[in-house]
């Protein structure tokens, strides 16, 4: 493939090993995060471009989208995978917490679809790919914030499918369970998560898959735990 794909959160974690993927599929990485020196890093591995950038931030989206089409000329694919969560009782939540998760997990995925969609539209093809969560789906104590923030996250998505097919325009949404990550301060590796949590390269397949599809083909939603998740 000589297809150009935006990566948001491809510093670390899943959106780096997607970046990775891609790239050694053929795909021209555009790699998004805040952490400068991380991203270069990644850019690096992936011969393409790092863009320092706050998703949260409409200025930095639209210069995320400006800096992929001066470089590439073209954007095929982005991956809304940048997101933060932090797991507290609803009466332990400060007000700052729930705007930083609602920031980047929901406005975040809004400002860079509006930015790339008069792009996509003109070009009548592209894929938007979310990473959502289980949580979309369902509810646990701590999780007011995060899961309130990935149900609108989840909304967003689901909207913005039925906006765009008449324009070519595919979105398609993963619901991955427990992935060993950064994720809320976790340290990645331990023996344990072998078995209790997915890897990121889990997902990176999936978005593999995903984007695999036939032409005339969109898949909707794809759900992806470990075996060994009860949810
Ligand atoms: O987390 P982590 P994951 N602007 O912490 C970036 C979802 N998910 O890979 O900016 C731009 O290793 C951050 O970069 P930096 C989850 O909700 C996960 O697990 O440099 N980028 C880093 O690259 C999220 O949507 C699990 O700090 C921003 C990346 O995001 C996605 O998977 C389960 C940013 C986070 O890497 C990736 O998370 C599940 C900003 N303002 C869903 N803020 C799981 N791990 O178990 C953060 O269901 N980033």
């Amino acid at each position: 493939t000589d297809k150009v794909a935006i990566v948001t959160g491809a510093s670390r974690g899943i959106g780096r090993a997607i970046a990775l993927l891609l790239a050694m599929q053929g795909a021209k990485i555009v790699c998004v995060a805040r952490s400068a020196d991380e991203l270069t890093e990644v850019a690096l591995k992936t011969a393409g471009l790092a863009v320092p950038a706050d998703v949260s931030d409409e200025a930095d989206a639209q210069h995320v989208i400006n800096e992929a089409l001066r470089q590439f000329g073209r954007v095929d694919i982005l991956v809304c995978n940048a997101g933060v969560g932090s797991f507290n009782l609803l009466e332990h939540f400060s007000a700052a917490e729930w705007d930083q998760m609602f920031a980047v997990n929901v406005k975040g995925t809004f400002l860079l679809c509006k930015a790339i969609l008069p792009h996509l539209k003109a070009q009548h093809g592209g894929h938007i790919i979310g990473i959502a969560s289980d949580v979309a789906r369902r509810t646990f104590q701590h999780g007011a914030a995060y899961g309130a923030s990935k149900y609108a996250q989840d909304a967003v998505l689901s909207t913005l499918r039925k906006e765009v097919r008449s324009f070519g325009v595919k979105v398609s949404t993963i619901y991955p369970g427990l992935v060993d990550t950064y994720f809320n301060d976790s340290k990645p590796g331990s023996p344990d998560a072998e078995k209790t949590h997915l890897k990121p390269a889990d997902i990176a397949q999936a978005v593999r898959y995903v984007l695999e599809a036939p032409a005339h083909v969109v898949v909707d939603e794809l759900m992806i735990h470990p075996l060994t998740q009860e949810w």
